[in-house]
C-alpha cells in the first residue's frame, strides 16, 4: 500500500501547528526508546531525525501522513522524557501544549525494560489525556525469541494493558501497528476527555538544550 509522508513544520508552540483540523497522533516516550525509528519504519522513509545518542528530537516535529486511500492525518514526534542534560526546561510546557489539542498519542515503552517508573507515570498522563492512547513495546528485535513471550507478558501486567511489540529494524508487528493507528487517528468520534490535561500532574520532565529539529 502507498504511504505518502512529508516534514510539515517543527512546533515549540500551539500557534506552530497546522490549522485544518486533521487527526492528530503524538508518538510519546523516554528519550532513545525509538520514536523517530518508528515513525521512519512505518512511513518507509527517513523523514524523522534519529540518532544513537539520547535528546535528538527537541520540538514536536510534525509530519503529514496518509496510508493508501486512507485519510491525512498528522503524526507528532515528541522529544523524549528522562533525559538530563542540564540547560532550560521546556518539555512539559511542549508536551502539555500538545495534549490540550485533541490528540491520540501511542506511548513507547522498550521491551527490554518493563515497568520503569516513568513510563508508569507517562501511561497514567497519556491515557488521561488523549483522545484514545495505546501502549507499543519498542525494539523487540533486541530480545531473543524465547524471551519475548516472558516479555511481553511483564510489560502487560505492570501496565495493565495491552502492549503491541514491534521492530523498527526487522518491521515487526508494523502491520498491527497501522491497524491500531487507523483506530486512533481515524475514528470519526474522538472519546470524550475525562478531565482537562492542565488539571492533571504534568509527565515526567526532561532538561532541553538550545533548539534543534
Ligand atoms: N535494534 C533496534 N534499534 C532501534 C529500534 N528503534 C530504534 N533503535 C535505535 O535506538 C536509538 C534511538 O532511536 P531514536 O528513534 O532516535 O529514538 P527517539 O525515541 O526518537 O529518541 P529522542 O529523539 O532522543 O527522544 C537509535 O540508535 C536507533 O537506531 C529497533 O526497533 N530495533
Ligand atoms: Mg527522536
Amino acid at each position: 500500500m502507498k504511504i505518502t509522508a512529508e516534514f510539515v513544520t517543527s512546533a515549540a508552540a500551539a500557534k506552530d501547528f497546522p490549522h485544518d483540523a486533521l487527526p492528530e497522533l503524538a508518538v510519546v516516550g523516554r528519550s532513545n526508546v525509538g520514536k523517530s525509528s518508528l515513525i521512519n519504519a512505518l512511513v518507509r522513509q527517513r523523514v524523522a531525525r534519529t540518532s544513537a545518542e539520547p535528546g535528538k528530537t527537541r520540538l514536536a516535529n510534525i509530519f503529514r501522513v496518509r496510508r493508501g486511500t486512507g485519510p491525512p492525518f498528522y503524526l507528532i514526534d515528541l522529544p523524549g522524557f528522562g533525559y538530563a542534560r542540564g540547560g532550560s526546561d521546556g518539555f512539559d510546557e511542549l508536551v502539555q501544549m500538545v495534549f490540550a489539542r485533541d490528540v491520540a498519542s501511542l506511548l513507547l515503552v522498550d521491551t527490554r525494560h518493563p515497568g520503569l517508573e516513568n513510563d508508569l507515570a507517562a501511561w497514567r498522563w497519556v491515557s488521561q489525556a488523549a483522545c484514545g492512547a495505546a501502549l507499543v513495546g519498542t525494539k523487540i528485535d533486541k530480545l531473543p525469541r524465547g524471551q519475548r513471550i516472558r516479555a511481553l507478558k511483564e510489560l502487560e501486567s505492570v501496565f495493565q494493558n495491552s502492549v503491541l511489540p514491534v521492530s523498527a529494524v526487522t518491521g515487526e508487528g508494523l502491520d498491527e501497528l497501522w491497524k491500531l493507528i487507523d483506530r486512533l487517528a481515524n475514528s470519526p468520534n474522538p472519546p470524550p476527555r475525562n478531565s482537562p490535561p492542565r488539571a492533571m500532574a504534568p509527565p515526567p520532565r526532561k532538561s532541553q538544550g538550545p533548539r534543534k529539529r
